[in-house]
């Protein structure tokens, strides 16, 4: 929004050009967002604690949990809010990636907050239950990957980048619907399984929300993107807001949600969270490289399904607990270092995946 107002201003005083720089914009997201989160979290913490919106806790999880019973959740509705009021104030809003990206995230926001309420103000413990949830993702998902092929003004936007190789792109044609239907709603479950630990899903998130901004700044320039060997996309540049304002959210977030936890941010934040990731992975057409950087949240989902299938298969569990982060907690890790550890390998999978823009 104010990017219309800053470019009246610049005609007459030119020091209001700066605002014009992407980067400039991106650094203002990250601040506005993360100063929102700092002014409304402890209000919005009271007001939760006020109305009692605070988690159940599974009796057969591990017993270091059972303490914290009541800690307010939904907590991502502030994530929400300040990555929401961030972009609108800071991107281009003719841009039509910045929309589909808002749309995501927003329609995923309020999938996880209908849930929320099923569960913590009707107290009813399914929520909308697993099928219903997977519905609407998809409904949302499809919407998302549909608009995005039907906008399409290349076929590079519409093909498979395969990272180290130069100039190998797989032409999708109606298939990338179904690619980014599964990125979307794979990567918006893959989170949601990983928020299971104060500060677990919210770091990595912020890191790869950094690495995607990185991509989106990248694909969008068309000095950058030839020089990089990646495919120029007009306009996708402009995502960087997007995650600049998801990483200021998300550290403001983390404020509250580190170790001993002042509030979950719920499924209203963790399904929202997770498709953005996806549908930005998805524009800047980066899938392979964003499997890589979110390898916490790929690891976390896979021994889930490893662990239904060897006990379906042989009757035996592979882990203590699936996901993986209860099997730590469970040969005794104390649960601060299971998430430091697991931010550790976030950062290291994060670079790789960002090492992959110079190693072709
Ligand atoms: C959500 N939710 C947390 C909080 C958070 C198929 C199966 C693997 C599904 C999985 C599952 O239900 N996952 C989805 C995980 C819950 O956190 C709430 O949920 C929101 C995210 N959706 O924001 O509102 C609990 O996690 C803890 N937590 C923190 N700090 C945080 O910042 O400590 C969350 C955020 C909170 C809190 O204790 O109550 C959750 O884990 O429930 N199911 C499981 O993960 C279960 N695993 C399981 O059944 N494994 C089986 C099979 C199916 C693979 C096995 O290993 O044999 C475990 N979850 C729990 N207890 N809590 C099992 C036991």
């Amino acid at each position: 929004m104010l990017l219309y107002l800053f470019d009246i201003l610049s005609r007459e005083y030119s020091v209001f050009n700066v605002f014009r720089y992407l980067t400039f914009r991106g650094i203002c997201g990250v601040l506005t967002s993360l100063s929102i989160c700092f002014v409304l979290g402890p209000l919005m913490i009271r007001k939760l604690s006020h109305y009692q919106i605070g988690q159940t806790v599974r009796q057969d999880g591990p017993p270091t949990h059972f303490e914290k019973v009541g800690t307010p959740t939904m907590g991502g509705s502030l994530i929400l809010i300040s990555v929401l009021l961030s972009t609108l104030l800071w991107a281009d809003l003719t841009n039509r990636f910045v929309w589909v990206v808002l749309f995501t995230c927003l329609s995923f926001g309020v999938i996880g907050w209908v849930d929320d309420y099923r569960k913590l103000v009707d107290k009813n413990p399914r929520g909308i239950g697993a099928r219903n949830k997977f519905l609407w993702q998809s409904i949302c998902g499809l919407g998302a990957a549909l608009f995005l092929y039907l906008s399409a003004q290349s076929d590079i936007e519409l093909s498979l980048i395969v990272p180290i190789f130069k100039e190998v792109a797989v032409y999708l044609g109606p298939f990338y619907i179904v690619l980014a239907y599964l990125v979307i709603v794979g990567s918006s479950n893959a989170v949601n399984l990983t928020d299971g630990l104060d500060g677990l899903a919210i770091l990595p998130t912020v890191l790869v929300a950094g690495g995607l901004g990185i991509f989106a700044y990248a694909t969008g320039h068309s000095v950058f993107a030839p020089y990089l060997a990646i495919p120029y996309i007009p306009g996708t540049g402009e995502v960087l807001v997007f995650c600049a304002a998801l990483v200021g959210a998300g550290l403001g977030f983390l404020w509250f949600n580190t170790y001993p936890a002042q509030v979950f941010m719920g499924d209203i934040g963790a399904l929202a969270l997770g498709a953005s990731l996806g549908v930005v992975a998805v524009a800047v057409r980066q899938e392979i490289a964003f499997l890589i950087m979110g390898g916490i949240f790929v690891i976390e989902t896979a021994s889930v399904i490893l662990q239904v299938a060897s006990y379906k298969l042989v009757g035996k569990r592979l882990f203590r607990m699936a996901p993986l982060h209860h099997h730590f907690e469970l040969k005794g890790w104390p649960e601060p270092r299971v998430s430091v550890r697991f931010w550790i390998l976030s950062l290291i999978l994060v670079l790789i995946g960002l090492a992959t823009l110079k190693i072709r």
